[in-house]
């Protein structure tokens, strides 16, 4: 997309476009995690925490989120605080942003949405918890997060903690070999479950430093390969839950979904809250934990990158 056209819809915030301006250090951030993925007030708190992890570490901080149709690239403090507590807040995916924008309302943008608009603003890392995946049930849902094919088609890097474990882990690892996407463990040889270290399943590509995960990125842009690279960051040893004690929380939240006939979009926000409740506010720690443990790999795999640039 032209410059003219971008900056038609984009808002970018000064401390971003002069850091980009420069080939600064930048790491994009989502907000859906703030309005459909934790209450108040701990999702403004974690949102402006997981900031300064990436000032921390070397990086200009960019949440995005659509404000009456505006795509913003980097959120202003107040504007922060009012999506944590907003009410009319859409949950956007690839589907929904030119909705949002064409009819100038407010959302929150999921995994996939934030690799457009981040993309869109010429960034390249983006920090998350846990991508969508493949649904249990997918036979009958068909059930699949956009978020996978976003990473099959959107050159940026998301780094999260794995897949969210309430989700068939198998299926997801699956179709994102069949659709082209490197899923990268940073220093760990098993694909992470998101609250745990290990679902248990091999990860397909295992690197240690944020320097061989910016080559990768590098070979692959030059092999003209579309997409995406998914890193995998375990949620450090202290903060985890393990898989079995996480096992009979998910298995009541899935049954208690389907009990309510939640589907489509709702699905995760409820399982997620739903666990928040189950597990007396541990899952939500954890998420915590491990959302501010991958803002500082997202910067540090962004200072790298464009250290090797220059
Ligand atoms: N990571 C978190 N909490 C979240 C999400 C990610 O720690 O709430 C959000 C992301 O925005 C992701 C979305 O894109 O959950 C997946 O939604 P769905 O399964 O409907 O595609
Ligand atoms: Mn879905």
């Amino acid at each position: 997309m032209s410059h003219a056209v971008t900056g038609y819809f984009l808002d970018v915030a000064p401390e971003v476009e002069s850091a980009l301006e420069r080939g600064g250090a930048v790491v994009a951030l989502e907000s859906t995690i703030i309005t459909h993925g934790m209450p108040y007030p701990q999702n403004v708190a974690t949102a402006r925490e997981v900031e300064a992890v990436v000032r921390e570490n070397g990086a200009v901080p960019a949440t995005i989120a659509v404000i009456g149709g505006r795509i913003k690239i980097g959120l202003k403090d107040e504007e922060l605080e009012w999506l944590g507590t907003a009410t009319e807040v859409m949950k956007l995916s690839r589907a929904d942003l030119p909705y949002a924008v064409a009819v100038k309302r407010h959302g929150a943008t999921t995994v996939a949405a934030t690799m457009i608009c981040a993309h869109l603003a010429g960034i390249r890392v983006f920090a998350t918890g846990g991508i969508g995946g493949v649904h249990q049930g997918v036979e009958s849902t068909m059930d699949i997060s956009a978020d996978l094919d976003e990473l099959a088609r959107t050159p940026v890097a998301v780094v999260c903690a794995g897949a969210k474990a309430i989700l068939d882990l198998p299926r997801t690892l699956e179709y994102l070999e069949t659709r082209g996407v490197p899923v990268v463990g940073y220093g760990t040889d098993t694909f992470p479950a998101f609250w745990s270290r290990s679902s248990g399943l091999a990860v397909p590509i295992r690197l240690d430093t944020p320097e061989a995960i910016a080559d990768l990125m590098r070979t692959k842009q030059a092999l003209d390969l579309t997409g995406g690279v998914l890193v995998a960051n375990p949620v450090p040893e202290a903060d985890e839950i393990s898989a079995s004690d996480m096992r009979g929380f998910i298995d009541g939240a899935i049954a208690e979904a389907s009990r309510r006939g939640v589907t489509g979009k709702a699905v995760t926000p409820f399982l997620l809250s739903f666990l928040f409740e189950t597990t007396g506010g541990r899952s939500l720690a954890t998420n915590i934990a491990l959302v501010k443990n991958n803002a500082a790999l997202a910067a540090r795999l962004a200072a790298s990158l464009v250290r090797a640039a220059s």
